[in-house]
This record gives C-alpha cells, structure tokens and sequence, in this order.
C-alpha cells in the first residue's frame, strides 16, 4: 500500500475548541487515526485524558460517535459495541479502542488480554504519555526507568523498568502489532490502513509526549516524539501473527541524552544514571535487530531516512 502526504490530509475528523493542554501528543494521535479510519468508525475511550479533551456533554469533539466507558474496560466496551454491531448487519464499522498507558498497561489490561486471546474483531490503540496524567501524573507501568511523576519524586524517582506492553501482546499471537509515532504521521497512518484491512485484534501503541506530565515546553512535542524514534528510545516496528518482526525504519541512533535533557521530568539524572540508560536502550534495540534478522533474513533490508 502506497500512501502519500496528500493521502494523509485528505479527511479531518477532529474538530478545533477541544479541550487539551496546548501541545499534547494524544490529540495529534488521535486525529491522524481517524483521517485513516474514515467516517464509519465508533470510537470508546476509558477515563483518561481524552475523557476531558472530548469536552462536556452535550459537546462533543470527533465527527465519529464516542462512547465514554469506565476506566478497566476500553477492550471489552470496544468488543461490545463491535458484538453490536455485528447484529445490526453493521460489520463494516471501525470499533476503535483509545486508551491511556494507565487504562493499559495497568487497569485495563485484563480486559485487554481477554480480548487479545479471543482475537475479537477491534483496533485497539493505546496513546502512552507514560503516566497516569489526567489525575496528576502518577507513575504508571508505562513510567520510564528513573522518570520523576507525583508519586515517584526526584529525591526516588521511578525504579523500574518501563514494562514491554508488545511483548505482552506479541504473546497473544494477534494478527496485528504496531509501534508508532505522532512524529512520524505517515508511517502512523498506513500502520492504522493497514490494521483496518485486517480482521481480528489489532494493536497499535503510540508514544504521545505530554507537555506538564514531562515537564517540557509545549511546542517540543513534536520534535521529543522525534528524538525517541532517532535514539532508538521507541522504534518504529511491526509485527504479524505474534512472529513476523519488522523494523520500519532504522533510527539515526542520536545520544539517549539529547532525548532526556529536554524533558524536565530527568532533570535529576546524573551522568551514570544516563549512561545506564543508554545501556539499556541498546541492548533492547539490539533484541529488535535480532528479531528482525530471524524474520527478515537480514537487516539490510530495514529503511533509513526515509521520514526525513
Ligand atoms: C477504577 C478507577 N480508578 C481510578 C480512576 C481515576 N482516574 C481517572 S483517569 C485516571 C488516569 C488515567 O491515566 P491513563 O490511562 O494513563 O490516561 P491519561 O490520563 O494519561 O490520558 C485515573 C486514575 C477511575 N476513573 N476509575
Ligand atoms: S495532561 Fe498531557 S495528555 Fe493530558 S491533555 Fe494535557 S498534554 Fe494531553
């Protein structure tokens, strides 16, 4: 599937007045994913940021119906609506499920594993801004490896590893797994074309920087959503059936260090804390490459400046 720019702007589904912070990443997600999902789509969001950002009843944010649910159940809200639609003859409707890291990675992931299992026919996305941000930035399992949020202060910043949410799936053996970023809206859009031509779970985790939850100025979203794909921090990859690894694009492999210092959530590392960190995200980029080789055969095959 060949997309273009052009491609990309053709269908606005998110209309102006909505109710984010100024620069927030899960708002740029959300609407490339609809300019690919089209108009036939109903979207369920848990409690979450998006809950706000959509505005107060009666108003309403999206050109598609939006179905507020509680906070542990996006996939299962997501396979109820699909089920309904299904007996309405409905079957070509989008069921699209947007959920935080906390309603993902923590509370929803029961839900979320139960469906994955099932394989039942949903999208889901999770928009990962790496905390629980819309009740203070709490830290949750998506909250990187020495990060600062409310409850893990800089005098004990947070002490472990962020958890590896595409191994969980990849372990379901779904048809369908992406990573992707709101820095990179053409690689976001086909990932999303392509998973709406698949029937079965599909999974798409977005990083979505978020401007007070990482303590960075607003207009930096874009460019630190960036910096994380360059310094293999969230590289772009897909994966079929639960085997098949590809690598969509080989990052420029930029010091971990540009990416953190722009962040005032780190402010308080230290140059060993950094160079831990840089340890760390090479020998995870390095399993990626690994896994590229035994699906792919080579990793010459893998695109470089492609997104320039
Ligand atoms: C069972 C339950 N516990 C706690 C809450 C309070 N709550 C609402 S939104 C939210 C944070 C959501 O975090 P996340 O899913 O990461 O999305 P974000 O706010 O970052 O967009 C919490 C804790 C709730 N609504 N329901
Ligand atoms: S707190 Fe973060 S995720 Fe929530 S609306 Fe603001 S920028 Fe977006």
């Amino acid at each position: 599937m060949a997309f273009e720019w052009e491609d990309l702007l053709q269908e606005e589904l998110l209309d102006p007045g909505i109710l984010s912070c100024q620069g927030c990443g899960a708002v740029i997600a959300l609407r490339h994913i609809l300019r690919a999902l089209g108009k036939n789509t109903i979207v369920t969001v848990p409690a979450c940021c998006w809950t706000i950002i959509d505005g107060p009843y009666p108003y309403h944010s999206l050109r598609v119906p939006l179905f507020h649910t509680a906070f542990e159940t996006a996939a299962a809200a997501a396979c109820g609506i699909r089920a309904g639609m299904n007996a309405r003859g409905k079957e070509d409707v989008n069921v699209l499920a947007f959920a935080g890291d906390g309603g993902t990675f923590d509370i929803g992931l029961q839900a979320l594993s139960g469906v994955a299992e099932r394989n039942e026919d949903i999208i889901y996305v999770c928009y990962d801004n790496e905390a629980y941000m819309n009740t203070g930035i709490q830290r949750s399992g998506a909250t990187p490896y020495k990060a600062w949020t409310a409850t893990t202060p800089y005098e004990s910043p947070n002490q472990r590893p962020k958890k590896n949410i595409v191994e969980i799936m990849k372990a379901h053996k779904i048809p369908y797994i992406a990573t992707a970023s709101i820095a990179f809206p053409l690689d976001l859009y086909k990932k999303v074309k392509k998973a709406k031509e698949i029937r079965g779970t599909r999974f798409i985790h977005v990083l979505c920087p978020c401007p007070p939850g990482w303590r960075m100025d607003s207009e930096l979203t874009v460019k630190i959503a960036r910096l994380a794909v360059e310094a293999k921090v969230f590289p772009l990859y897909e994966i079929e059936d639960g085997e098949f690894l590809r690598i969509n694009y080989m990052p420029k492999g930029l010091p971990v260090k540009d990416y953190l210092i722009l962040q005032g959530r780190f402010k308080h590392l230290t140059e060993n804390d950094i160079n831990e960190i840089q340890k760390m995200v090479d020998y995870n980029f390095d399993k990626l490459l690994e896994e590229h080789r035994r699906s792919n055969g080579t990793i010459d095959n893998i695109e470089r400046g492609l997104y320039k």
